[in-house]
């Protein structure tokens, strides 16, 4: 399996994030990714490239201009404020909640970062729109190697993306590289595509961009919102709307949860998928699930990565992995890993 390296990642390095009333050091941090490619290397799994270079229309099929302007001019917005900002991270500190105007975007930078934000968690820093874009560029070099006739390939890249909507950013995502992914199977002849997301956190994201489309299928097993982050999406009602009614499955589970439980959750989203008819298959890929993870609630064991990699590549389609979250810095190397090489 062919594996697209995202080369500027660590371009993306935050400080800080907000937790409980104070700021703390970010898990998403550059190592994640590095263990991953060591752990690859160690167990020779295939090439690994540096992405192609994609138009920025693949970019807008799914994020809006005014959103991927900011994101690639908030930086110099932020120096122009006080050049002293440079050795710090912007955080997001206000938002429009319910009742306040979206569709007009303020002069105030701060103002602008909330409207395009939806938490304090999430810094943006000097290389973070560097380092995502090339991370879009990993998903649509993955999802181009499947289109030419690979049975699969791995987009190697943080900042992760699932919890990006079309013009929003927060839970450490910026660009939602699974939609990008999907999209850019989509406009390239494939007709239905299915997105099972693994990672821990639902991916509010991935799913608020396809819920009304009915020929893209979401399905998410993760933590229940009512506790775990993000919190406000990701139950189990939410079945799609519009045209896009019955193509989004969430399987919410509550903290403490086993592989046996989590994996029960895997064959009803699989039989799901299997019934819509999927042609191709995206996976976000997030590794948090993991029993030593440190700010996430599942049980699953390093080998139970290896019963996942194995059912995943039994489902038969062409498929497009792409990594997302995962903080036990020291075991997401072997887990990642394991869901690869059972899969190959
Ligand atoms: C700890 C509180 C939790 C936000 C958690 C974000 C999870 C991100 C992720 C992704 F895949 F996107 F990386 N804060 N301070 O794992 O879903
Ligand atoms: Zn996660």
């Amino acid at each position: 399996m062919i594996t697209f390296y995202n080369h500027k990642h660590a371009q993306h390095q935050g400080k800080v994030e907000m937790f409980r009333g104070a700021l703390v050091p970010c898990f998403e941090v550059p190592a994640r990714v590095d263990h991953v490619l060591a752990e690859l290397q160690r167990r020779a799994l295939g090439e690994v490239l540096v992405p192609l270079a994609f138009d920025d229309s693949a970019i807008t099929a799914i994020h809006s201009p005014r959103y991927l302007d900011f994101l690639a001019t908030a930086w110099d917005q932020w120096l122009a404020l006080d050049p002293a900002n440079v050795d710090k991270d912007i955080l997001p500190s206000v938002w429009p909640t319910r009742t306040f105007r979206t569709d007009i975007e303020p002069d105030n930078f701060a103002a602008k970062v909330g409207l395009y934000s939806y938490d304090a968690g999430t810094p943006f820093t000097a290389g973070t729109w560097v380092a995502a874009r090339e991370g879009a560029m990993c998903a649509l070099s993955a999802a181009q190697q499947v289109l030419q006739g690979d049975r699969a390939a791995f987009a190697l890249s943080r900042p992760p993306g699932h919890h990006a909507g079309a013009d929003f950013f927060g839970g450490y995502c910026f660009l939602n590289n699974a939609a990008l992914a999907a999209q850019h199977l989509r406009n390239n002849g494939v007709e239905k595509v299915a997105i099972l997301d693994v990672d821990y956190h639902h991916g509010n994201g991935t799913q608020a961009i396809f819920y009304d489309r009915p020929d893209v299928f979401f399905a998410s097993i993760h933590g229940d919102p009512r506790t775990e982050y993000p919190f406000y999406l990701g139950h189990a009602d939410e079945r799609g709307a519009g045209d896009g009614l019955g193509a989004n499955l969430n399987f919410p589970l509550p903290r403490g949860s086993d592989f046996a439980t989590w994996s029960m959750a895997l064959e009803t989203a699989l039989a799901a998928i299997e019934k819509f008819g999927a042609d191709a298959l995206v996976v976000s890929l997030g590794m948090d699930t993991f029993e030593g993870d440190p700010i996430s609630g599942f049980k699953l064991t390093s080998d139970d990565y290896l019963r996942m990699g194995q059912r995943l590549a039994r489902v038969g389609l062409p498929t497009v992995l792409v990594f997302e979250g995962g903080y036990a810095v020291d075991a997401v190397g072997l887990n990642a890993v394991n869901v690869l090489q059972a899969f190959a």
